[in-house]
């Protein structure tokens, strides 16, 4: 089937020096060229003006760079213009695109989509190039450049080789007599599914951490009316993103913000004050709060300081897990603070003064780096990713299960055929009968 040509601006929409409107598709080279007057070159920019073919009119003047398929992002022909970023121009390229025929607009991701299909890349590199668009700080653009740099795929493929080498022996164990064979195919094959599960489960025990700097860190503020809680997150936030005021029952709804903390992303949540109250709205206030608190990866419980540590038996029931504690408005007090309940790290700080401010911050920061990026880095980056491998796993374990006690034999080639396939579904390279017969014809059965 002959791919259709599409076009989009690959760049952002707005005012901007300079834009990028990109063509994919086997019309893309006489397309451009006729906008240009002459036909792209293949990987080098010229310099041109842009014209809109059925009126002749200028459009700007800007760059054409060609790069013929398959070495191109999508594997197609590909050419991009580079021109002024104003939305006068970028409308008039794209409608003067969009006349020609044989050209249509790009549906969101069919640039990357293509890429996949014509075998440029595996999911695991289309979705980094997702992550990496989407990435707000430092560690996401990492795991993301490294996503894309193979980092699963290359386990997956590692894998999948193994696992098809294993259904082959298994296969060639079950149909051959021993004295054709290798000694000990089998229980070399039961060994070797067992080696690769017990590696995959390394991979498990990553705390989700991959997945998780992918959201960022959830960060719940919480604890009594005016301790200093939305003015906690405004100094995070370094903007004035909560109402502040001596009014105790002054947040209402859960107030977001995404923060970029020591590289690492942080979504802190301000919430209402905890107190008796018989409000209906600030009743449910205090519902979402607890409910934030409950989700959160990590609490910040706030106190005020003159009011530690008497305040905090009340709050007991936040104080526990994974959470800090700021005792706020230290200006107030002159005597020292002492430690938290149950071995919790207090924090003395004045959002007023600054005091202490940059302990906390380095203490939230470090907990966002080890939870996100727990010892070696993950490569498990999507749920898509976790259900795939465990899948993988437990048909490797029922494998294992059926050998083991030498109930139906035969069968047990599906459970190893099973995991081949769930670990297809994370790279989405799907040819398990065609690895098979590479291995059976380089067997060494001499048939
Ligand atoms: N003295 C002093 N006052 C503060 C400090 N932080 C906040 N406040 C004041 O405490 C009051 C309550 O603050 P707010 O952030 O609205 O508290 P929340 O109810 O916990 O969100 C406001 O009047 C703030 O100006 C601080 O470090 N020192
Ligand atoms: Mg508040």
């Amino acid at each position: 089937m002959m791919a259709e040509t599409i076009y989009a601006l690959s760049s952002g929409r707005g005012r901007a020096g300079i834009a990028v409107i990109r063509l994919s598709g086997p019309a893309a080279w006489a397309s451009a060229g006729a906008m240009i007057g002459r036909p792209p070159l293949d990987r080098r920019a010229v310099r041109c003006a842009v014209t809109d073919p059925e009126s002749g009119e200028v459009l700007d003047d800007g760059l054409c760079l060609g790069f013929r398929g398959p070495q191109s992002f999508t594997g197609e022909d590909v050419v991009e213009f580079h021109v002024h970023g104003g939305l006068a121009v970028i409308d008039g390229v794209i409608g003067a695109l969009g006349r020609q025929t044989g050209l249509r607009m790009a549906e969101p991701g069919e640039f990357t989509r293509r890429a996949f299909e014509n075998g440029r890349m595996d999911l695991t590199g289309a979705e980094a190039i997702g992550d990496l668009i989407d990435a707000e700080t430092k560690a996401q653009r990492r795991q993301a450049l490294r996503q894309g740099g193979g980092a699963l795929a290359r386990l997956c493929d590692d894998w999948r080789e193994r696992l098809v080498t294993a259904l082959a022996h298994w296969e060639a164990a079950l149909d051959f007599s021993d004295e054709e064979l290798p000694k000990d195919l089998e229980r070399a094959t039961q060994s070797a599914v067992s080696a690769l599960r017990e590696e995959m489960a390394i991979h498990f025990v990553d705390g989700g951490a991959g997945e998780r700097l992918r959201d960022g860190l959830r960060l719940a503020i919480i604890g009594p009316p005016n301790a200093g809680k939305s003015s906690l997150l405004n100094a995070l936030a370094a903007r004035d993103v909560a109402i502040v005021a001596d009014t105790a029952g002054t947040t209402r709804d859960v107030l977001e913000v995404h923060l970029d903390l020591c590289g690492y992303p942080v979504i802190a949540a301000d919430t209402a004050g905890l107190r008796d109250s018989d409000e209906a709205i600030e009743c449910e206030g205090m519902r979402r709060a607890r409910q934030r608190a409950g989700e959160a990866d990590l609490r910040l419980v706030v106190f005020e300081a003159t009011a530690w540590p008497a305040a905090w038996p009340a709050f007991s029931e936040l104080l526990t897990g994974n959470c800090l504690i700021a005792v706020n408005k230290v200006d107030l007090r002159a005597t020292s603070l002492g430690g938290g309940p149950g071995g919790v790290p207090v924090y003395g700080v004045s959002v007023k003064t600054g005091a202490g401010m940059g302990e906390l911050l380095g203490a939230i920061g470090a907990t966002a780096a080890t939870s996100l990026q727990s010892g070696a880095m993950p490569v498990i980056t999507r749920a898509r990713h976790r259900e795939a491998l465990s899948a993988c796993a437990d048909a490797l374990a029922a494998f294992e299960a059926r050998t083991d006690r030498l109930v139906h034999p035969e069968i047990a080639g599906e459970d190893l055929r099973v995991a081949v396939r769930a670990l297809a579904r994370i790279t989405g390279r799907v040819d398990v009968e065609d690895l098979l017969d590479v291995i059976f014809r380089d067997f060494c059965i001499g048939k």
